[in-house]
């Protein structure tokens, strides 16, 4: 019997994956990894955040299944097998993304925080009405998320525009790609919506020279990963008036210590690591259908670059 080993940073979280993975998959054994815990023989893991020691016990692995979409964490383990390490696509995230990024565009640029101190003090006062075009949004990173949220975004009426790697000539999108074409991106860009991979090259973009380049009253909304973001970089923008809000949802270090600007920051809105959740369901059907596809020797989606990191 196939078996699949779960890892995650808990125990309890691994031992619920365990079942749930367990329930759609009858055909395999599928076991909850330990600290401490002797080796498997286990063929197939499913880790979220797990430590190293895991993969310095589990030497027999032919795949790893990330419960997740990004894989910058797995990436920085010295034990990760070179085995195909594959990743969630979508799986339900996409919507949940593309409603975090609506919510607060529509919360900043309709002034709904305006009307809620407004409705503290009995005050019945509408403000001006709103013109997308002073407020186009740059979508950084077009892949599975990035590119739902950037046609979500387009939907409701905002001039959207995204940033990738590679060109994207039919994507109905006004695009632009690599570094040479950064700057021409940044400079159209007054929402700069992040969702892209944390790797070497992306490490850090969310800087003091790439914020001087977006439009004046920019908006900065990073659903991606703490590390694209300089922190004192943005701390100064915010506090210059270059950059008029920042809704963050992840941080360079998670949780976000107690003592943190951010935490107290009047134009900061901090949301704890959830503006896309894995969905169980989603997840365990994505995995046992790509396990099951890999043991027929099918091809399978969602396996990541290890050059590009991504
Ligand atoms: P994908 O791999 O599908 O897409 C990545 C995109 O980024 C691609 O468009 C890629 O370009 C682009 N990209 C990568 N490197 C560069 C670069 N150097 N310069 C320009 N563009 C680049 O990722 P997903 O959409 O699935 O996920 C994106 C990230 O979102 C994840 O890596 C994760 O960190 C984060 N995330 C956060 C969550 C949260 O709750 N906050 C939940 C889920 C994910 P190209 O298309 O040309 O290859
Ligand atoms: C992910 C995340 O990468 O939740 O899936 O951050």
């Amino acid at each position: 019997m196939v078996k699949v080993i779960v890892a995650t940073a808990s125990t309890a979280d691994t031992r619920c994956w365990r079942d749930a993975i367990q329930a759609a998959m009858p055909e395999c054994e599928v076991l909850a990894w330990e600290p401490g815990a002797e080796e498997t023989s286990a063929r197939y893991a499913a880790v979220w955040s797990p430590p190293d020691a895991f993969f310095q016990t589990e030497t027999k692995l032919q795949a790893v299944f990330n419960l997740g979409a990004g894989v910058d964490h797995l990436l920085s383990l010295p034990s990760l097998p070179a085995v195909p390490l594959l990743r969630l696509e979508d799986a339900g995230m996409a919507p949940q993304m593309a409603e975090y990024v609506i919510y607060n565009l529509a919360r900043l640029t309709r002034g709904f925080d305006t009307y809620d101190a407004q409705q503290r003090r009995a005050s019945w006062n509408p403000l001006s009405a709103v013109h997308h075009a002073d407020w186009p949004v740059g979508v950084m990173g077009l892949g599975k998320l990035g590119s739902h949220v950037a046609a979500a975004v387009a939907a409701v009426g905002y001039p959207v525009a995204g940033w990738a790697r590679s060109p994207r000539p039919s994507s109905g999108l006004v695009t632009f790609h690599g570094k040479n074409q950064l700057g021409d991106f940044l400079s159209r860009t007054r929402v700069l919506v992040n969702l892209l991979p944390l790797t070497p090259e992306t490490a850090g973009i969310i800087n003091a020279d790439l914020l001087s380049r977006l439009r004046p009253g920019a908006v900065v909304i990073n659903i991606a990963r703490g590390g694209h973001v300089v922190d004192t970089d943005l701390l100064a923008a915010l506090d210059s008036g270059n950059v008029q809000a920042a809704v963050l949802d992840v941080f360079n270090q998670e949780p976000l210590p107690a003592h943190h600007p951010y935490w107290s920051h009047p134009k900061v809105r901090v949301t704890p690591h959830v503006s896309a959740i894995t969905l169980e369901e989603d997840a365990v059907r994505q995995i046992s259908e790509r396990i099951r596809k890999l043991e027929r020797g099918e091809p399978v989606g969602g396996v990541v670059d290890r050059v590009t990191g991504y």
